[in-house]
């Protein structure tokens, strides 16, 4: 016979929820004449599905409509989840540039070997020849080739393409419908594999192009149920930083009553532009509202102590912090940012940086570059950076085009390949949120805490803020939790 707690479990899991494992013994131990468990399951399920939260019912979910004597027993207070990050790479902090065209012409003999042997690597691509062998010239057989992009001119009927590989250069040509259309995506100095074949008149003609691309891959995730907040660009010290919204979220950090998540929070990424700085563009000042920069980071270090010291904070910068612009940058120094380098659970680490956070891969990047990429690419744009995002993880880097907004130190390495592969690729810069999964790889644009300033009104830009994309670390699901205040 079926008792009670089943018949209202079958209803549930024909709402497409799931139940945990823990959540089911609870409800199982609840005395139904005390607790009106269909009433209380009924309004958790209402509750999470117009959140737009994941359809699971935790043993938290249960735990809150429990009476208090049966709560004590799984106080929340008593979750003892430890810090697991680990710091992967942080260039930035050490980076030694080398000077003058040299750096330059090693800079990208680097990039051009580290993304030939991620490709070799593969099957596929085993017969890549150098672009001087293939001046024999063999007719009517299909010669694979890679190089980086040197030139790329669009006519009406056709598209040439320029690579170089160190040995020599080659121009091919697209002339057919498909080839044009990859052949006008290709970034300008990223790394192609080419497939052509030689006319008659001993043209190069396109036949294919391949992107050294991320393998499909199963994510690494952490075994505990913890959440990363992934955010950036608060823009502390300007007129539109979201004053309100922001202190919100810091209470709703501090109320461990309100949300079982909470309490499983350990990690907060701030991937730049925490301040507006001061010198930035022509007329900042006419935007700020604190021209100190010492004194925005006192002020960002006021937020950042409210925050529970359960809570590991990392944070890395943009193009509005007080470093080099050319990438990779270093952490903002203990000059400015005196208070933060005080805080024991405050890290700071230089653009881009490689962390492990609970054992997942988190590749974080300000995102300059993807400006420069939506002013290049027929169909991109601000409202849509996830795809940006993707088309770096395929080219196997942060900032391929050269001479752009997005500007990078030569050295004798390029550090700016993405080696190897994320399992979460954390951008903000355009103030836009936005998500995808791309063969395993979360891709999380941060949106921002800034309203729309009259500069991007002119650009067009608008801007999502004062909401924040939470990562359940053991499974990768978002959930965006919103401080909007309601304007209605
Ligand atoms: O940049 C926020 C967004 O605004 C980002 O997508 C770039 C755009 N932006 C900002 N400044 C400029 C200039 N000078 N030209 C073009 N586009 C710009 P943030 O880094 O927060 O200022
Ligand atoms: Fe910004
Ligand atoms: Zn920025």
């Amino acid at each position: 016979m079926e008792t009670n707690t089943i018949i209202l479990l079958k209803k549930v899991l024909a709402d497409g929820f799931q139940v945990e494992p823990e959540a089911f013994k609870l409800i199982e131990s609840t005395d139904e004449n005390e607790i009106d468990l269909e009433k209380s399951l009924h309004n958790i399920i209402e509750k999470k599905i117009k959140e737009k939260e994941a359809k699971i019912i935790t043993k938290y979910d249960i735990i809150s409509f429990l009476p208090p004597q049966n709560k004590i027993e799984f106080n929340e207070s008593k979750i003892d989840i430890k810090i697991m990050l680990e710091i992967i790479s942080d260039i930035g902090s050490s980076f030694i540039p080398s000077q003058g065209k040299k750096g330059f012409q090693e800079l990208f003999t680097s990039r051009y070997n580290k993304l030939l042997k991620i490709v070799s690597a593969r099957p596929n691509y085993h017969n890549i020849e150098k672009i001087i062998s293939l001046k024999k010239n063999v007719k009517e057989k299909v010669r694979r080739t890679a190089g980086l992009v040197m030139n790329k001119k669009i006519r009406q009927n056709n598209v040439t393409i320029t690579i170089d590989d160190g040995t020599g250069m080659i121009e091919v040509i697209a002339l057919d419908k498909r080839s044009i259309n990859e052949a006008k995506k290709v970034l300008l100095d990223s790394f192609i594999i080419v497939d052509l074949i030689f006319s008659k008149t001993n043209t190069a003609i396109l036949k294919a192009i391949f992107l050294p691309d991320i393998p499909e891959h199963k994510p690494v995730l952490s075994k505990e149920q913890v959440y990363a907040i992934f955010t950036s660009d608060l823009h502390i010290g300007s007129r539109s930083f979201l004053n309100k919204e922001f202190s919100s979220f810091i209470n709703w950090l501090n109320n461990k009553e309100s949300d079982q998540i909470v309490n499983r929070i350990k990690y907060i990424v701030i991937a730049g532009d925490a301040v507006d700085g001061i010198g930035i563009y022509p007329n900042q000042e006419q935007e700020l509202i604190e021209y100190n920069l010492q004194n925005q980071y006192i002020k960002l270090a006021e937020f950042l102590k409210m925050i529970p010291k359960s809570i590991e904070i990392i944070i890395t910068p943009g193009n509005h912090d007080p470093v080099r612009q050319a990438l990779p940058q270093p952490p903002i120094p203990r000059e400015y940012a005196g208070d933060l380098y005080e805080m024991d659970n405050v890290t700071l680490l230089g653009n881009p940086a490689y962390v492990r956070l609970h054992n997942v891969n988190v590749l974080i990047y300000h995102g300059r570059s993807l400006d420069d990429v939506i002013a290049t690419v027929p169909g991109f744009t601000f409202d849509n950076p996830a795809q940006v995002m993707k088309l770096l993880l395929k080219c196997r880097h942060l900032s391929p085009i050269y001479g752009g907004r997005s500007s990078i130190l030569p050295g004798t390495e390029d550090h700016l390949v993405i080696t190897s592969v994320p399992d979460i690729f954390h951008s903000g810069h355009v103030h836009v949120l936005g998500s995808d999964n791309y063969r395993g790889t979360l891709i999380l644009n941060s949106g921002s805490w800034q309203s729309q300033t009259p500069f991007q009104a002119k650009m067009g830009i608008i801007p999502v803020a004062g909401i924040v994309p939470i990562v359940n670390l053991s499974t990768l699901e978002i959930l965006a939790k919103s401080f909007k205040l309601d304007k209605k």
